[in-house]
């Protein structure tokens, strides 16, 4: 395929900075925008990734090193509308990819301050990239990142985006139900009908990657030098099922199963994330079209997962617990869960599967960092029901941070 101007919009995070250099890698003129915020979160939570990240800068100053490729930088808010219109028109990209939100469902639940945060943040910087796009590149198509958490749970089958309905007679297809699990999850939905909307009033180019639940701490270019790597979260608010369970089984701590553990979700590797998004860079969305793609590969519930990574680690000489915990989340156990995901399969996906092999990437990298796990931002603290009435707070901007009250 030939090179398209590529515009990454949170190039600074786990799946933007990857993103960032395949791309790159593959030959696009690639630029990325981020403002740093999502440090700014993690130094709120007292987290860090368990790889020390360098400067945006100087990852693409090493980047340029090792590839002998230029990414150009961007620094700034994208609720800031001025900052958005000047990227776009100086930019002038053809494909848009918006990674840049509050990512995590947890901290989207910590109280009314990170819910309207997430949602603030989430909503109006996707509605600036929108109308940005229409003032300088109407024609450019948006890939953006949305999530399977969208569709929730519910007791049918899971299409891509869309549903076939039948009511007293009429037929007519619409946004498929969503069902969503956390206020981070529900700013993802009112992306896609705002993008909906747009699509259809505009005629705006759209494709909404549901993604499922991203595993893996490396890709090829992460891998060319130790300033590259990218940010693997295994905290209680950032880190993600399968990462987390990696981390606590070299640690040595229980692997944190919430509930019953039978909650299902769909999942990927962070190789295959890339390859998604390639794919929709290379086979744009019509004019006028919202396109749904789900983004998985595999199913597990919280059970299996866990079962995988004790018996991966056992070959690795670790004895691993497996540990069930109140769920500090509301969700659905035992429930139906069958999503469809063949568009991007159709469009050429080779899907990595969880493997020995892949465990032992994961696994080998995370104890080469092992000195830097922190045990005390594993255990989850963040309730989705709240036992004061914590979650109406003021609207003081003060945060106690438990314990260090005076
Ligand atoms: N879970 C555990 N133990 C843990 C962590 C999580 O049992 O230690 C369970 C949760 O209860 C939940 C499931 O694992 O049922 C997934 O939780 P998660 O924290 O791995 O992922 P989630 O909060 O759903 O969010 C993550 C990303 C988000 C992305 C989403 C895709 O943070 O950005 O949109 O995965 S999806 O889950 O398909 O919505």
């Amino acid at each position: 395929m030939g090179s398209k101007k590529v515009l990454i919009l949170g190039g600074d995070g786990y799946l933007g900075w990857p993103t960032a250099m395949y791309l790159s890698e593959q030959g696009h003129e690639v630029a990325v925008v981020d403002n740093f915020i999502k440090r700014q979160w993690q130094a709120e939570k007292g987290t860090e990734p368990l790889m020390p990240i360098s400067t945006l800068h100087e990852r693409i100053k090493v980047w340029k090193e090792v590839s002998g490729k230029s990414i150009e930088l961007f620094v700034g808010n994208l609720t800031n509308h001025r900052f958005v219109y000047s990227v776009f028109s100086k930019f002038q990209p053809d494909s848009i990819i918006h990674y840049a939100e509050q990512p995590s469902a947890p901290f989207s639940m910590i109280d009314r301050h990170h819910a309207v945060l997430t949602q603030t943040n989430n909503v109006v910087g996707t509605l600036n990239v929108m109308f940005a796009m229409q003032h300088s590149c109407p024609n450019a198509h948006l890939i953006k990142l949305g999530t399977m958490g969208e569709y929730g749970t519910p007791n049918i089958d899971i299409e891509e985006g869309y549903l076939d309905v039948e009511h007293n007679g009429r037929k007519d297809k619409v946004l498929f139900p969503k069902k969503p699990f956390s206020f981070y999850h529900l700013s993802k939905v009112h992306d896609s009908h705002n993008l909906y909307f747009a699509a259809q009033v505009w005629g705006m180019r759209v494709t909404d990657l549901n993604q499922g639940v991203v595993y893996g701490a490396d890709t090829d270019e992460t891998r060319r030098h130790e300033k590259l790597v990218t940010s693997f979260h295994y905290d209680e608010v950032f880190g993600t099922a399968l990462n987390r369970f990696c981390v606590q089984a070299v640690e040595g701590v229980p692997l944190t199963i919430y509930g019953d553990g039978t909650q299902t979700r769909s999942f990927l590797n962070i190789r295959d994330t890339l390859k998604c998004v390639e794919i929709a860079v290379d086979n744009p969305a019509d004019a006028g079209e919202f396109r749904v793609f789900n983004q998985f590969t595999e199913i597990f519930s919280m059970n299996e997962l866990a079962l995988h990574v004790q018996e991966a680690a056992k070959k690795h000489g670790y004895k691993v617990e497996i540990k069930a915990i109140k769920n500090p989340r509301v969700e659905k156990s035992n429930h139906y869960y069958k999503p469809t995901n063949s568009s991007l399969l159709s469009l050429g996906l080779d899907p990595i599967h969880l493997s020995d092999a892949l465990f032992d990437d994961v696994l080998a990298r995370v104890k080469e960092f092992k000195h830097r796990i922190n045990t005390d931002v594993i255990y989850p603290t963040v309730k989705w029901q709240h036992d004061t009435n914590k979650a109406d707070d003021s609207d003081s901007d003060l945060m106690v941070v438990e314990g260090t009250a005076a």
